[in-house]
């Protein structure tokens, strides 16, 4: 297939309810829209997810500045990825320039996958089985977390929740895991997240509290860069250090996984360079024996985690289903990777115009 056109779209919907963490408030999800039109007839299409309405546009632009290379060229997602990380060496294959490596990436995959007619799970060799998901919840404090705690594993099934934490004293956080364990009961795991709002000390404190506690993971309690210090809370803790959503690419990932600085890894299909990049990297981790979980971006994750050889959760955390016909469904706690060709992304047209954005 030969890649006939490119159409970014950038579009800025409220989230309901907002995001809560450590560092601050997301209340919309400007997002970037990439579709890939084949002269063939295939529409590949997929989203990045620029954080702050400042970067939506330069985001745009970016995506279509590089995809406007790539026209003529034939659907291969994997030898354009390694054209694209090359051809921006000097520029720096992170922040935005993967983003939208990341976003033209996917969309060159659900391209592929729909002209072969399988759901992209099963162009890369796996199934369609339902995949371990556990709820990620948006709010913050006692009361609001256990409400949504209690709603999503009702409505959902969920075995695992994850909440965040960093208030100013640990009394507050232990308290908010107190609220949350009493709201999901004893069977349902607790997953905790510090968006790396803490110093090492305070770390340590916090961890050694929270695992007497029977919390499962302790997610990015430090910044992501302080592989040292990741590291050595992880040799005093028998409770899991979470990481990765940060971490760009495959180089950034190896760095940290070679530093010992996390237990379990939580690569960003967005963060890590698209498919391609988090495919790659599903393999390394496999090495590291590090089981690997999903951040956002739950319709290419299921896909990905269906062939990951060491799958831990779906993080279920869903920031564009708003504009989607049929949002990614979870019952009984298992994500369903859906049975149509591609990633499954099937835009609602009216939604997508509410929402639309100028950039
Ligand atoms: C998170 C980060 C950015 C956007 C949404 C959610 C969070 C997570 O750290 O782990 O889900
Ligand atoms: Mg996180």
């Amino acid at each position: 297939m030969i890649i006939r056109s490119i159409t970014i779209r950038a579009v800025d919907a409220p989230i309901d309810p907002p995001l809560r963490n450590s560092l601050n408030v997301i209340p919309r999800a400007p997002l970037v829209i990439a579709e890939v039109q084949t002269e063939e007839g295939p529409c590949g299409t997929a989203y990045a997810f620029a954080y702050a309405p400042a970067a939506l546009g330069p985001l745009a632009a970016l995506t279509r500045n590089i995809g406007a290379g790539l026209i003529g060229r034939e659907v291969a997602p994997q030898k354009i990825w390694d054209e694209l990380l090359n051809a921006n060496r000097l520029l720096g294959a992170e922040g935005l320039v993967m983003m939208a490596i990341s976003v033209l990436d996917m969309a060159l995959w659900d391209a592929l996958a729909k002209g072969a007619g399988l759901p992209l799970a099963r162009l890369w060799g796996g199934d369609l089985s339902p995949i371990p998901a556990y709820g990620s919840l948006r709010g913050w404090g006692p009361a609001m977390l256990a409400e949504e705690g209690g709603r999503a594993v009702a409505a959902h099934g969920f075995r695992a929740v994850k909440c965040k934490l960093g208030a100013p004293t640990l009394a507050e956080d232990l308290e908010t895991v107190r609220a949350l364990r009493a709201a999901v009961g004893q069977e349902v795991e607790i997953l905790v997240d510090y968006n790396q709002g803490l110093d090492r000390p305070e770390a340590l404190r916090r961890g050694l509290a929270l695992q007497e506690m029977g919390v499962r993971w302790l997610e990015e309690p430090l910044h992501v860069t302080d592989d040292a210090g990741l590291a050595w809370l992880s040799a005093q803790l028998d409770m899991p250090v979470q990481g990765g959503e940060n971490w760009w690419g495959v180089t950034g990932m190896a760095r940290s996984l070679a530093a010992g600085a996390t237990d379990l890894c939580m690569p960003d299909v967005m963060k890590m360079g698209g498919a391609t990049g988090f495919l790659r990297g599903m393999a390394l981790a496999g090495a590291y024996r590090a089981p690997l979980s999903s951040h956002i971006f739950i319709e290419a994750s299921a896909h990905l985690l269906s062939v990951c050889p060491l799958r831990n959760y779906l993080e279920h955390l869903d920031i564009a289903g708003a504009l989607l016909r049929e949002p990614l469904r979870v019952e009984g706690g298992m994500a369903l990777v859906p049975d149509r060709p591609g990633l499954g992304l099937d835009w609602d047209e009216s939604a997508l115009q509410r929402h639309a954005a100028n950039a």
